[in-house]
């Protein structure tokens, strides 16, 4: 019997490592082989998909549905979907949680390296910007970031590992049946 299929939701502040992270578990889940892997970054999914889009409330609400519905049909599939945007409403996490544990596993995974830490290494300079005010609408500067209280895991770049934190998202996925 094949494998139910799911959806591994990172969700943390620009800077926070996720797109790192989630790279890094789509080569173990790779290598695994058998079950198709997609990867939907923040970064890719604004350009291809999502290119017309701002980062109003709205604007970022409708980039997350956009991303929970590409992740459902994969879900459906039986595949899996690796998602890596910032998404900082709950209430917007939840409703694409709700849309995709319809067909199958939804992880959501917070990548919870702290501001301080991410306004440190500051890898795009994007919050030097923001601080200027050359950036409007700055998540955790000038814009709201709702961390989740109920994700499956926790994770924190600061003092761990990519490597390591991609494993303790594949331990969970085992804990879970789902590999
Ligand atoms: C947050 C912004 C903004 C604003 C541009 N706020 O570190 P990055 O550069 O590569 O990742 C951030 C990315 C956020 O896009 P998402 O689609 O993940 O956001 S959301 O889930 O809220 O829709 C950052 C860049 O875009 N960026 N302006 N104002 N991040």
């Amino acid at each position: 019997r094949s494998k139910q299929g799911f959806t591994v939701f990172f969700t943390g502040l620009s800077g926070s490592g996720k797109s790192t992270i989630a790279n890094a578990l789509m080569v173990k889940l790779m290598e695994m082989g058998g079950r198709p892997v997609t990867l939907l970054d923040g970064d890719i999914v604004r350009k291809n998909l999502s290119s017309e889009l701002g980062f109003s409330k709205e604007h970022r609400d409708l980039n997350i549905r956009r991303i929970g519905y590409v992740a459902s049909e994969i879900t459906k599939n039986g595949g899996i979907a690796i998602c890596a945007p910032i998404a900082p409403y709950t209430a917007t996490r939840r409703a694409v949680r709700e849309d995709i544990e319809s067909f199958g596993a939804f992880v959501e995974v917070h990548v919870a390296t702290s501001l301080e830490e991410c306004e440190r290494r500051d890898r795009k300079g994007l919050y030097k910007l923001a601080r200027e005010g050359k950036i409007k609408e700055f998540t955790g500067i000038s814009d709201p970031y709702e961390a989740p209280t109920q994700a499956e895991l926790v994770v924190d770049t600061e003092g761990q590992e990519v490597d390591f934190c991609a494993q303790q998202v594949i331990l969970k996925l085992e804990q879970m049946g789902l590999i």
